[in-house]
């Protein structure tokens, strides 16, 4: 079978409907992974359809060389599988121009950014990679890649030193500062990474730093489309509905949605055009698909994982599981501030796309990075139901479920590797910890993850472990039945 190139010859419908090449650089993204290629690159893509302009990618892949690997050979074309309703549809994508891995070595990234071609830097590199001091704003001096690149700045590899470096580098050869746009599920994202950036840059050059406060936009924005990770499955289906091998096909859902505020000093790309809202505060929207998309996401997961459901779709065929997925997205929508959405329909439409059953989307893969994840997802609504007075039981379930997570394999579920950052500061803090009240100690006492006045709060800490005692003692479908039945509204 051919493989999927420039050169081959693919049905209207299917290919992209401008001329790549006619088009420069005008985009790094940092994070070249699935969730990437299924968002920002097909919205670039349809609005040089549309539009045109120098706005294609350079696709940055921090870590491994695979996505790499795959992409080069093929022109960086790949396969979009879309999977909707209404049955599955391929399209190829072709705003990416060129893939980099930070594993040969970061020069040419650092080239590809100082160009003044390159106006928009973009970042899907998920919520650990930044190195956030998430407790007290700034750059937390003791993550890995910020440690490495604060002893080093000139030749950075983590995502703040490069692009520091690249900053630093674009102010002394007189060219304007790119806009980063961050596209990681982290609430008021552009104001954390400015933060940031303006305070990695202070500890190498306190110039720099004001310099970058003062000239480089951060516009802050939502992203949401459910995007397994792409399997042998995927690119088997790509091949068939291309007639083209391609390595480096995604697949998701046909649901896409990206808020983002209009602040591009240097441009940007139409992606109105492609379906993008342009919006002046992207907080309400943030709030909204943080606490209902993911937070209900994130406590599913854990569940559902424990009960032995190994992808979303099989925990929306379990009647107990649906009682508490509604639950858990009500109680979400009430922690939200006024909306221009219908709140009540955003929720429906939750449902139907957890449900799709054409998305192999793993439980598994959600429950990683909780730390990273719980705060916003979980931990702030549920101290904001607790200042108002409201129930705080769906929040305590899903806190539940993930200490439960923490703690390792259960009835339903083999072994497994904790995968999060702190997954060895977690594994110390629970040594010798068997009862709920001191799991439950072990993991709300680690640092800067819950918020003191919840995690201090004795009904809280009584509901949390109340449940988790149950998840500890019981088959976790056990406890979803249990718990379907005796508190299904709140
Ligand atoms: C998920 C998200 O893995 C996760 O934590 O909640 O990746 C989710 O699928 C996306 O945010 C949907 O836009």
């Amino acid at each position: 079978m051919t493989r999927l190139s420039a050169q081959v010859v693919l049905p209207k419908a299917m290919r992209p409907a401008y001329d790549p090449e006619a088009h420069g650089i005008g985009i790094v993204h940092l994070g070249l992974g699935a969730f990437h290629k299924a968002h920002q690159a097909a919205y670039t893509d349809a609005a040089l359809a549309a539009t045109g302009g120098d706005w294609r990618i350079a696709g940055v892949s921090l870590r491994s060389r695979d996505a790499v690997d795959a992409l080069c050979p093929q022109d960086c074309r790949f396969t979009l599988v879309e999977r909707g309703e209404g049955g599955t549809n391929a399209r190829v994508i072709a705003s990416i121009a060129r893939a980099l891995s930070c594993a040969d070595g970061t020069g040419a990234i650092l080239d590809a950014m100082v160009s003044p071609d390159c106006r928009i830097v973009t970042l899907t590199v998920t919520e650990k990679a930044y190195g956030l001091d998430r407790a007290g704003g700034g750059c937390d001096p003791a993550h890995p890649a910020v440690a490495a690149d604060l002893a080093d700045p000139e030749h950075p590899r983590g995502v703040l030193g490069l692009l520091v470096r690249a900053l630093a580098r674009r102010f002394a050869a007189g060219v304007a500062p790119f806009t980063v746009l961050c596209c990681d599920n982290l609430p008021s994202n552009g104001h954390l990474l400015r933060d940031a950036v303006v305070d990695f840059a202070a500890r190498v050059d306190p110039q720099l730093a004001r310099r970058i406060a003062a000239d480089v936009a951060f516009p802050s924005s939502m992203v949401d489309r459910i995007t397994p990770a792409a399997t042998p499955a995927t690119l088997a289906e790509a091949a068939r509905l291309t007639g083209c091998e391609d390595r480096a096909a995604v697949e998701t859902e046909a649901f896409h949605q990206w808020v983002i505020e209009d602040n591009f000093p240097l441009g940007r790309p139409s992606w109105d055009v492609a379906g993008a809202l342009f919006v002046h505060d992207v907080t309400p929207y943030e709030e909204l698909k943080l606490r209902m998309l993911n937070g209900t996401h994130s406590m599913l997961a854990y569940s559902g994982f424990h009960a032995g459901l190994r992808f979303v779709r099989d925990v929306m065929a379990d009647p107990d599981l649906t009682i508490l997925v509604r639950r858990h997205l009500k109680a979400a929508a009430a922690t939200l501030g006024p909306l221009d959405i219908d709140v009540d329909a955003y929720a429906d439409d939750l449902v139907k796309r957890f449900a799709n059953p054409a998305i192999a989307h793993e439980t598994f893969q959600i429950a990683m990075d909780g730390t990273e994840k719980l705060p916003q997802r979980i931990f702030k609504p549920a101290q904001m139901a607790l200042s108002e007075g409201r129930n705080l039981r769906p929040f305590a379930f899903a806190t539940a479920a993930w200490m439960r997570h923490a703690t390792g394999a259960s009835h339903d579920t083999p072994a497994y590797d904790l995968r999060d950052p702190r997954a060895e500061e977690i594994g110390q803090a629970l040594a010798g910890c068997t009862t709920a009240p001191e799991i439950f100690a072990a993991l709300s006492g680690l640092p800067g993850l819950m918020p003191p006045p919840l995690a201090s709060d004795a009904h809280w800490a009584e509901t949390v472990t109340e449940i988790l005692a149950r998840m500890l003692a019981q088959p976790m479908a056990d406890v979803l039945r249990e718990e379907a039945q005796t508190h299904p509204h709140s």
